[in-house]
């Protein structure tokens, strides 16, 4: 039998990588949208494909969600039984400084592959998964959120994303074209960018571990979120393109935690444990850790010093924040069979533990 073509779009961000590894374990030829950098920007792709560029079956095409021209001849010419588009300029606080550009790629960019897809006379080989969000749901209106669940984005990410999730189910609706969305909430992996919370939260804290790095800055303590691992849920989004008919899932955990939860998780980690003292902007986290010794420094983790170690700074609030997300999958886990396989504790103890061996490593050298 001919293996799958997949295409995916975004494939060296988080999402990209754990899923070009699980569809080249699956047999499928990958095919990724890359966008051209200064620099290599395939290290998670390195790291999680065991050397893709020796596998054929990973082709790697440069390309750019906000270019038509190139969105269509690569669909034209690759042929995919399966288009993943995880391409999105993905981090809600810079969309509030990049509104334009987030609609440009976020919005028109979904729109460019389902036209190219129409245009291309695809529209009957070609299944279309769309990276829709729980940002979606933003103020909500009912807890925990459902498929059924009304829309209030709070984000010009998540308004975005809205036109996408719609226009997945215009094209299934005018052309029966297999188009699903995946509203995904939060998911995290040791391979998270750097500026999201749960990565910054555990990168400063295995700095913090070995004396090189003095504390965190963060913004809200308080804002909730359902947080699951990317590698269960890269598995929801295959799955939810082999089921026999285009809908739209729920996927989450149903389990809802603080940042203020997830930074005493991190702490807990390295041995310590978080005292919270002062309120809003003045409020502060102090833990017994090793001493701060700055860069360069061979540190000495039994000199142990009690200071702060989070302050926060009003650089990290957003001008209309979601404070509380939490999921319904009981959609997914009923008619796809998808479950999670792993806990808070555990995505946090993983992250951790990645984190400390990468300062580690460093330090070796
Ligand atoms: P990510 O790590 O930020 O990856 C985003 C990917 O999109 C990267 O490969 C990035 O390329 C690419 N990209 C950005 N702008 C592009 C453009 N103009 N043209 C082509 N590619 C572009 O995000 P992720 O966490 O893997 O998320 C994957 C998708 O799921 C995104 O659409 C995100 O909005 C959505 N989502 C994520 C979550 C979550 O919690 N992770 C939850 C719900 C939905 P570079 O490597 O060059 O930057
Ligand atoms: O923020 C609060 C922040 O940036 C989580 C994207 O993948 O998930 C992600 O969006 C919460 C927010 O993720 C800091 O205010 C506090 O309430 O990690 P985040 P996000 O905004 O939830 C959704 C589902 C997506 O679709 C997106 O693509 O943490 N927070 N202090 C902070 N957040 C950040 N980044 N940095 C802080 O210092």
């Amino acid at each position: 039998m001919k293996n799958k073509i997949a295409f995916i779009t975004g494939v060296t961000g988080q999402d990209g990588a754990y899923l070009s590894s699980l569809l080249l374990n699956k047999g499928y030829e990958v095919h990724g949208l890359m966008r051209r950098s200064s620099q290599f920007n395939t290290a998670r792709l390195l790291e999680l494909c065991q050397d893709p560029s020796a596998d054929e079956r990973l082709q790697l095409h440069y390309g750019d969600s906000t270019d038509s021209m190139n969105v269509f001849s690569l669909i034209e010419a690759i042929r995919p039984d399966e288009i993943y588009n995880l391409a999105a300029q993905s981090h809600v606080s810079v969309s509030f400084e990049m509104p334009v550009y987030t609609a440009d790629v976020n919005a028109l960019g979904t729109l460019r592959i389902l036209e190219a897809v129409h245009r291309a006379g695809l529209t009957g080989r070609t299944r279309v998964y769309q990276a829709s969000t729980s940002e979606l749901f933003g103020k909500v209106a009912e807890v925990p959120q459902k498929e059924t669940t009304p829309f209030h984005p709070r984000s010009p990410y998540g308004v975005a994303k809205l036109f996408g999730y719609w226009a997945v189910i215009n094209y299934r609706e005018s052309y029966q074209m297999f188009a699903s969305n995946g509203i995904l909430f939060n998911h995290e992996s040791p391979y998270r960018g750097e500026t999201f919370v749960t990565k910054k939260v555990t990168q400063a804290a295995a700095g913090i571990a070995y004396g090189l790095q003095e504390k965190v800055l963060l913004g809200n303590l308080d804002a909730k979120r359902d947080w699951g691992h990317a590698r269960d849920y890269v598995e929801a989004m295959w799955r939810i393109l082999q089921f026999d008919r285009p809908e739209d899932f729920i996927i989450a955990t149903g389990e809802q935690h603080s940042v203020r939860e997830l930074v005493e998780e991190a702490f807990r980690f390295i041995g310590t444990s978080i005292r919270w003292e002062g309120t809003g902007l003045n409020e502060v986290g102090i833990a017994r850790v090793p001493r701060y010794q700055g860069g360069g420094a061979i540190p000495d983790r039994t000199d142990t010093e009690e200071r702060v170690v989070v302050e926060i700074s009003p650089e990290f609030f957003r001008p209309a924040e979601v404070e509380t997300l939490l999921g319904d999958s009981s959609k997914a886990r009923q008619l796809l069979g998808w479950e999670i396989k792993t806990t808070f504790q555990d995505l946090v103890r993983e992250m951790m533990a990645y984190d400390c061996r990468v300062v580690e490593e460093a330090l070796k050298r």
